[in-house]
């Protein structure tokens, strides 16, 4: 990205894509391209704020902020925060402190850096970062081990694109004109979603598969492939683990049966395979959608193993994308320090608590009860699951919350300090990445709006406050930069992973313009340029080969191969034509927002117009429910409660009803979002969250004072009550 400066204010005019860049090729997404919306937002947080006393936590009117808390200095802050955490440690054991945070920035320093050590010598809980994609990464790793993917440069080679729960043209916009350039070579786009999202209104062929069932129609595919001798036999012999296995593993997974666990026609099952078999380069964007339910490790697993049948690595162009992040080495154990956990007051490693359980560790967690909360880089009043418990356990009067935020939150709204936080134009930073082979470095365009500060400032300073005196608590920016680089490594240093970042340093990233390609030299095992992941046949597993068949998982007590379980929430689904029946529900991300972040912005709000607060239902369950275009529609089950407008959409198939995440506070309602309905239950790998695999009812609601107003807030606390509402 290119900032433009007022030379004579410092202040940032125009923010954009830098067109020398390989992948980014000069554009920018809309939601970052307005971008200084943000920085200069009119709510961002300026300056370091104590809630007032007596001012009970909860959801507050937007601009209300002030009358909530009053601005108080950084060493005021920092002083009463290290003193209350000191005290939390002494009287309940350190653990009893939590840090949330996940990816507001995934800059290397910001993600985790001065923070890890911050808190690993403090021994607070320890958490794990499930939030987003570990179901899916630990199933790559099985099949692979290492998340390496098809490089995004080179997918404009393949012939056939499928983009299997992902949604290309939202979430990854800058893959977007690789595949239309592979389009206007003659490839096919094929996407696999259940919801007809603008990838798949703009794709040759658009699957709408029942949610949680891609299991049944990857190992389907894997089926017809094996049947008809469409593998690639040498391949598979040479470089793949329990094809045998296999071959009788998906006898049972014929086209009619995936017909009817799916809902895609036997015929197109057939179809897809044959074409998927013999295109070439043919190549699958797996994106995290497919995940996100409860058997979405299994799901992903079977995807992943696809390439592995046809030999599709071997070509460029060929293979899948889920992630390009293990390609990246960067010094971990030096930028968190893990082992300052052992010169804690605890002595050990601290406990770890699920960040996906979140409503659970405030609520039921025991010895130690997490007695503080530390959040950045998040905003888990709305994207963490079964949010009316999170929400009651962030309501709690004897919980400590500090927030450290850019923007005044719905989190911020439950926090006893907020402190104001650097957007990445106000720092310097390194990234890795997840689509791409680059390093890049982002230097600090303008000075920090207000008083804010950076993650790493900030925890370098609360360690001095702590009186930590270890000589790690003072490392700055570019300190960490060149450790997590390892620019004092001897050249000839080897440590695994750290081949293809070898000889990156800032100087060599700052000759390049701050994005440096990895270093993909012949000489080692990864194939050389033009990079074709895993074409060497060579795969860091336990059999050295790509796995069919996992020993490994089979001893942790997982399926060997992934199995098909139709999903709990289906299982007890009823028929779509009856007005109690359950819906599955999409609880999706919103393609103008960033998770929740930009939420709160005019312009990001308007360019979501279409599906902000709104419920996406198909005509035929809108009318068993007596539900019309506009209608007030209360969406329920055991957790929560939401209520939304009624949209009647043909991007959403009978039975499954769909509505985007943005700030809960802005809601109608206030305070409540989407996550008032998803549940805690983990994936079956990883323990990650199971958004997707979320039934709900939904139902009409009266106003009764709809005729003055439209009014829907006349209602707010009625459920709770248990007032009727007709
Ligand atoms: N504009 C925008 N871009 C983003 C984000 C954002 O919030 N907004 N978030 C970023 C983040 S954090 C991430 S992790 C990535 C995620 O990128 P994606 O993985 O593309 O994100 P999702 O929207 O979660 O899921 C993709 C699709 O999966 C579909 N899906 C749901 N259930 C199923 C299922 O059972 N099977 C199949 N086949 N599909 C299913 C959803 O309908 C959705 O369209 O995007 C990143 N990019
Ligand atoms: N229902 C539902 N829930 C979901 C998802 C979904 O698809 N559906 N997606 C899940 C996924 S994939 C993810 S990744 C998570 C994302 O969950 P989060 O990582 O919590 O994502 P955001 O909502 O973007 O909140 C990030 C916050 O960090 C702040 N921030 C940005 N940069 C910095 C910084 O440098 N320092 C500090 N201190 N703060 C900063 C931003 O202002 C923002 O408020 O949500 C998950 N929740
Ligand atoms: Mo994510």
């Amino acid at each position: 990205m290119l900032v433009t400066i007022d030379t004579e204010t410092g202040e940032a005019l125009r923010v954009a894509g830098d067109p020398e860049h390989p992948v980014t090729r000069g554009f920018l997404c809309g939601k970052v391209a307005k971008y200084l919306d943000h920085v200069y937002a009119p709510d961002r947080v300026l300056y370091p704020m104590r809630r007032r006393a007596g001012v009970p936590k909860g959801p507050l009117a937007p601009g209300a902020q002030n009358a909530a808390f009053e601005r108080i200095g950084w060493d005021e802050a920092l002083h009463a925060i290290a003193t209350r955490l000191g005290a939390i440690a002494r009287e309940r054991g350190p653990e009893a402190v939590l840090p949330y945070s996940y990816a507001g920035t995934i800059g290397t320093l910001g993600y985790g850096s001065m923070d890890r050590r911050f808190f690993h010598r403090f021994g607070a809980s320890q958490l794990k970062r499930t939030i987003c994609a570990t179901a899916g990464g630990e199933a790559f790793l099985s099949v692979y081990g290492r998340k390496l993917g098809t490089d995004t440069e080179h997918f404009h080679h393949a012939r056939l694109v499928i983009a299997w729960g992902a949604n290309i043209h939202n979430n990854n916009i800058h893959l977007w004109p690789q595949v239309e350039e592979a389009r206007r070579n003659g490839a096919w786009l094929v996407v696999i979603d259940p919801y007809a999202t603008r990838t798949a209104q703009l794709a040759d062929q658009h699957l709408a598969i029942h949610p949680g069932t891609d299991t049944a129609l990857a190992l389907g595919l894997m089926h017809v492939i094996l049947r008809d001798g469409l593998e690639d036999a040498a391949w598979c012999e040479q470089h793949t683990h329990g094809l045998a296995e296999l071959r009788a593993h998906v006898r049972s997974y014929t086209p009619a049966m995936v017909e009817d666990a799916t809902g895609i026609a036997a015929n197109l099952v057939e179809e897809l395979a044959r074409a998927y078999a013999t295109t070439k380069p043919a190549v699958i964007r797996l994106n995290y959608g497919v995940q996100r339910s409860e058997n979405g490790g299994a799901a992903a697993r079977a995807v992943c193993m696809l390439p592995a049948l046809t030999g599709a690595w071997q070509h460029l162009g060929g293979g899948l994308q889920l992630s390009t992040s293990g390609a990246f080495s960067f010094d971990s154990q030096a930028v968190e320090r893990p082992d300052l956990m052992y010169a804690s007051p605890l002595g050990r490693a601290a406990r770890t608590v699920n960040m996906a359980q979140l409503g659970d560790a405030l609520c039921d967690l025991e010895k130690p009860a997490v007695h503080a909360l530390f959040v950045y880089n998040s905003n888990p009043a709305v994207i963490a699951p079964e949010q009316r418990k999170v929400l009651r356990g962030l309501q709690r009067d004897d919980l400590f919350t500090v927030v450290h935020e850019q923007s005044f939150t719905d989190t911020c709204d439950y926090a006893d300090y907020v402190l104001p936080a650097t957007t990445f134009l106000e720092h310097v930073d390194m990234q890795g990445a997840y689509g791409h082979y680059y390093v890049q470095l982002s230097e600090q365009a303008i000075a920090p709006v207000g008083e804010a500060r950076a993650n790493v400032e900030l925890f370098s300073a609360l360690a001095q406050h702590m009186g930590y005196t270890e000589s790690c608590f003072s490392d700055d920016a570019e300190t960490l930069i060149a450790q997590a680089l390892r620019e004092d490594a001897a050249p000839e240093d080897t440590t695994p992973g750290s081949v293809l970042m070898r000889g990156i340093t800032r100087a060599t990233l700052r000759a390049h313009g701050g994005s440096e390609r990895l270093h993909f030299p012949s000489e080692h095992a990864v194939a050389p340029e033009p990079f074709r992941p895993f074409s060497d046949g060579v795969f860091p597993t336990p059999s050295g080969k790509a796995e069919f068949f996992s020993e490994q998982l089979a001893a942790q007590g997982q399926d060997a191969m992934p199995t098909y379980h139709p999903p709990v929430e289906l299982r007890t689904r009823q028929t779509p034509a009856d007005a109690e029946g359950m819906l599955q529900f999409l609880p999706r991300k919103s393609g103008n927002f960033m998770n929740s972040t930009f939420a709160n912005h005019a312009a990001h709000q308007k360019m979501q117009r279409e599906t902000l607060d709104l419920l996406e239902l198909h005509a035929e369950d809108a009318q068993v429910r007596g539900l019309a275009e506009g209608d007030l529609a209360e969406i329920r089950n055991e957790r929560g409660a939401l209520r939304l407008r009624v949209r009647i959409s043909r991007r959403v198939q009978p039975g499954v009803a769909s509505a985007g995440m943005a700030w809960s506070k802005l809601n109608p309602e206030g305070g409540k979002g989407v996550n008032q309905l998803t549940s805690q239950r983990l994936t079956d790998l990883g323990d990650g969250p199971t958004f997707y695999s979320t039934l709900v009812q939904v139902r009409r609601v009266q106003c009764a004072c709809e005729a003055e107003t439209g009014c829907v807030l006349c209602h707010v606390g009625a459920l709770e009550a248990g007032v009727s509402l007709e």
